[in-house]
């Protein structure tokens, strides 16, 4: 078994309605066990300035699932909720949902990469994921969660109650 944690978020039908099935959908995976979620946060966009505000969260999940069974099922979970993929990088979207670590793995693989692309300096991603993993996380490429911290200033971010 290994933990994972992933990065969701949304900016589009009722962001945080969205978030709360997609952890209802995380928690009936197969061989899997949600373990933890963090807080929702609202957040400024990243990407193109003329969308809606993002709702993001984290989760830890204990699974047996590979991680392309798994890629596939957040997929499924994502498109449940109406996702459209459009050409417009970084655009809006009902539901996102990241593999952001994989246990200790690199991955790299046309569908997939682990870690997740940017994750080392987005607030959105870096402030939920301290909630629920220890500051020693260690990341497969060396350092840990706080040395990503200490870079990352905590701005655009809002703990939603
Ligand atoms: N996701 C994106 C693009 N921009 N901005 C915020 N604040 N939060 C996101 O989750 C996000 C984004 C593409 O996945
Ligand atoms: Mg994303
Ligand atoms: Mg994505």
């Amino acid at each position: 078994m290994e933990r994972v944690y992933i990065g969701l978020g949304s900016n589009l039908a009722e962001p945080r309605a969205q978030l709360e099935s997609a952890l209802a959908a995380l928690d009936a995976l197969p061989q899997s066990q949600l373990a933890a979620r963090s807080s929702f946060y609202g957040s400024d966009p990243l990407g193109p300035a003329d969308q809606p505000r993002y709702v993001n969260a984290v989760v830890a999940l204990d699974t047996f699932l590979e991680p392309l069974a798994l890629l596939d099922a957040l997929q499924s979970i994502e498109q449940q909720q109406g996702r459209v993929r459009k050409d417009e990088r970084w655009g809006p979207r009902t539901l996102d949902l990241d593999i952001l670590l994989f246990g200790n793995r690199r991955i790299d693989e046309p569908r997939l990469t682990v870690p997740h692309y940017h994750m080392h300096a987005r607030a959105f991603v870096l402030y939920p994921l301290a909630e629920i993993a220890s500051s020693d996380l260690p990341l497969p490429e060396g350092g840990t969660l706080q040395a990503l911290l200490d870079q990352c200033p905590f701005i655009g971010l809002e703990r939603l109650a």
